[in-house]
Order: C-alpha cells, then sequence, then structure tokens
C-alpha cells in the first residue's frame, strides 16, 4: 500500500485529496495542528466520511521538528503540502505569520525529506495569485509572477524553493499552479462559499444582504474535486515538473452571485450591498488560466463547470441552514 502523507488535512483539498487517494488504494496520514476546541478540525473530513479512514498526526509546518518526527513515523512515499495560511486576506493583517507557514513552511518540509526520506515524492501547493498584475491573458507556466499580497509573495517563495530542492538535489518535486477551485467545503470567508451561504440565508429569511467587495473581479473557477485529481496526477510522472491547472474560463463575482440567488429563485441585485471596507489594498482584477500543459501530459480535464459547482454549493448550504423537520 503506498503511502501519502498530508499537511492542510483538515482543509478543503486535504478533504477532497484524502478521499480521492483512499479510493486509490492509499494509507492516508495528514499532520494537523492541535485546537483548543478538542482533537482537530475534523468536520470537512466527516463530512466526506472519510475521518475514520485517515490517520491524523500532530505538527505544525513552522515547527521543523514536529515535521522530521511526522515524516520519520509516516515513511511516506509521496508528500502533499497542502498547509498554508491561505486567506489573501488575512496575509496583510498577518504577513509575518503567513511568511512563516505559506513560504518557510516549505522549506522546513523539503528540508525534512532531503534529510530524511529524499526519495519520497513532493507536491507543492503552488497558485495563480502568484500572477498577481497579470503579464499575458492566458496565464501558463511560462507566465512570469507579480504577485500582490504577502500571501501571493509567499506563494513564490514556496514556489522557486520546490523548483530549487528539485534542480538543486534531484528530488522528485512539483508545484501545481492552481486556479480558484471550490466546493461545499470551502472555507465561509472565501467569496463563492460567502455567497452560496448568504443566498441560502437569504432564502430562507435567515438574512436580508450580502455585503461584498470589488464584485468586478474576475476568476477562472474550478471544482476541488477535479484539482486534487490533478496533483495525484503529477506525483505519478516519471520526471516531477509545474503545471498549471485551470478551466481556461473567467467570470466575475457579479455573474458567479447572479448564478448562485438564480439558482434559489431570487435576484441578486436585490440584496447586494457593495462595502468599501472590504475591497482589498492591492487588488487582483483578472485571472484566466491555460491549462494546456495539464491537459497533454497529464490528460487532465474539469469535469464539474462553473454553474454546476456553484448550484451544489447553494444546495448544500440550503441543507445546513434548513430547520430539522419537527
Ligand atoms: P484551506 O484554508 O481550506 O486549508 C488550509 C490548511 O492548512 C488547513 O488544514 C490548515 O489547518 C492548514 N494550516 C494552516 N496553518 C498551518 C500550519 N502552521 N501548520 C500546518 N498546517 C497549517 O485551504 P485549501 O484547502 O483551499 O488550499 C490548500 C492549499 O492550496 C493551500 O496551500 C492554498 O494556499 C493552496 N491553494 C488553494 C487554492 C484554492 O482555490 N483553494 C488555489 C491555489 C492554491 P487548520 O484547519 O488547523 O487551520
Ligand atoms: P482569492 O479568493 O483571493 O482569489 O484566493 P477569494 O474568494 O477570497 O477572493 C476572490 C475575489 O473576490 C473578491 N471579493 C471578495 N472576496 C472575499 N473573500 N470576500 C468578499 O466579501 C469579497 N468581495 C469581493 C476579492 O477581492 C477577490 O478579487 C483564493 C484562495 O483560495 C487562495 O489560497 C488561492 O491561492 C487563490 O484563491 C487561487
Amino acid at each position: 500500500m503506498p503511502r501519502a502523507l498530508i499537511t492542510g488535512i483538515t482543509g478543503q483539498d486535504g478533504a477532497y485529496l484524502s478521499q480521492f487517494l483512499l479510493t486509490k488504494g492509499y494509507e492516508v496520514f495528514g499532520m494537523a495542528r492541535r485546537t483548543s476546541a478538542g482533537g482537530f478540525h475534523d468536520s470537512r473530513l466527516r463530512w466526506l466520511g472519510v475521518y475514520d479512514n485517515v490517520a491524523i498526526i500532530d505538527g505544525d509546518l513552522i515547527d521543523l521538528s514536529s515535521i522530521l518526527r511526522v515524516v520519520g513515523d509516516v515513511e511516506p512515499d509521496e508528500v502533499y503540502n497542502l498547509g498554508a495560511q491561505s486567506f489573501v486576506g488575512t496575509s496583510w493583517h498577518q504577513p509575518l505569520l503567513t511568511t512563516q507557514v505559506t513560504a518557510v513552511g516549505v522549506t522546513n518540509m523539503l528540508e525534512a525529506l532531503r534529510l530524511t526520506r529524499p526519495g519520497a515524492r513532493f507536491y507543492q501547493a503552488s497558485s495563480s495569485e502568484m500572477y498577481g498584475l497579470i503579464q499575458q491573458d492566458h496565464q501558463s507556466e511560462k507566465t512570469p509572477f507579480h504577485p500582490r499580497s504577502p500571501y501571493a509573495v509567499s506563494k513564490v517563495y514556496g514556489h522557486w524553493i520546490t523548483v530549487n530542492y528539485r534542480e538543486s538535489y534531484g528530488m522528485h518535486a512539483s508545484s501545481g499552479i492552481l486556479f480558484n477551485h471550490e466546493s461545499p467545503l470551502r472555507g465561509i470567508e472565501f467569496v463563492t462559499r460567502k455567497v452560496s451561504d448568504a443566498a441560502a440565508r437569504i432564502k430562507l429569511g435567515l438574512a436580508s444582504q450580502l455585503k461584498l467587495g470589488n464584485i468586478d473581479a474576475r476568476r477562472d473557477w474550478g471544482h476541488a474535486r477535479d484539482y486534487v485529481r490533478a496533483m495525484w496526477m503529477m506525483l505519478q510522472q516519471d520526471t516531477p515538473d509545474d503545471y498549471v491547472v485551470a478551466t481556461g474560463r473567467t467570470t466575475t463575482i457579479r455573474d458567479m452571485c447572479e448564478l448562485a440567488f438564480a439558482h434559489v429563485g431570487l435576484n441578486a441585485d436585490d440584496y447586494v450591498v457593495i462595502d468599501p471596507r472590504l475591497f482589498r489594498p492591492a487588488e487582483v482584477d483578472i485571472l484566466r488560466g491555460d491549462p494546456s500543459k495539464a491537459r497533454s501530459v497529464l490528460g487532465w480535464r474539469p469535469e464539474v463547470t462553473l454553474e454546476e459547482m456553484i448550484a451544489e454549493m447553494v444546495d448544500a448550504d440550503m441543507a445546513r441552514l434548513k430547520p430539522l423537520p419537527g
């Protein structure tokens, strides 16, 4: 049985990747931070019904000794480094923490592997945020980066240190430049989930408006279930490399809102209120990926459309919020 170690297993992608790897016959281990609420954040793993099938070991990306212990205990064949301070907005409020986790944390994991498990295959969760102020209409593996937030700057570091360990030590280290991907398990602070939750609340009479920031920004959105498949495909290649994972379609936040509200028979314009406090100090106005390389080399294609995904998210929030009968 191959052994996979996932950092960030309690997050959206960690949960879907666990589910996917279990179906492929892996033994799945996750490194997670202890919380005072008791144990770990287990709700996403439970929602997918996989919590009892994964082994969680406590550790933190900013604590190299804990990573060394985890890698030593698990002896992984594949390591998926998904752990990060992943919310762009928070990265302006906590820039040093973001750097420690999202940038230096990558080196901590790579060093642990170089010293104790150099043959393990490594996946780094790079991001389309690295393109920031875009230099080309369709962003590919060759497009230069211009990061626009402390988060994005940290991801650029994580990306290049992964490339560097590959080139310096011959490690099987790959980096997936993933564009935004969402699901019913998306954190509530991210815009798609904030919108699906609000559409459901307003429909059920639990809220009356939705405050948003820049709704003219455009994103290339896919479904997390499709995107974790691409992570695994990268580590099955003989040669490590970098791949853009995207749909190639870009949509405004405004149009995404309309889709969500229309799904429950409402008109978004009647409820969305623009709150200038939600604008970011530096915005990423538009992203649109070019996934040609992932398609031709990995044979990867997204299966879920934006419309299907938003419908799934709104339905899930309606189910979460509806009072139980009786
Ligand atoms: P989430 O925010 O849902 O999950 C982040 C995970 O990182 C959580 O499990 C969190 O644990 C963990 N984490 C945070 N800090 C630490 C730390 N100090 N040590 C160990 N683990 C930590 O993110 P996603 O699942 O959406 O994203 C997964 C990865 O992919 C992230 O690196 C993200 O930056 C990147 N990415 C995501 C994209 C997307 O659209 N979703 C696109 C491109 C890249 P806890 O539960 O304790 O908070
Ligand atoms: P992003 O996702 O920053 O692209 O990072 P997010 O959903 O937070 O923002 C997308 C766009 O929506 C605009 N926006 C708002 N965003 C939020 N969160 N809340 C609002 O009220 C709001 N109003 C407008 C934002 O300004 C932005 O333009 C996500 C994360 O998952 C990263 O970890 C990942 O690397 C990238 O996607 C790819």
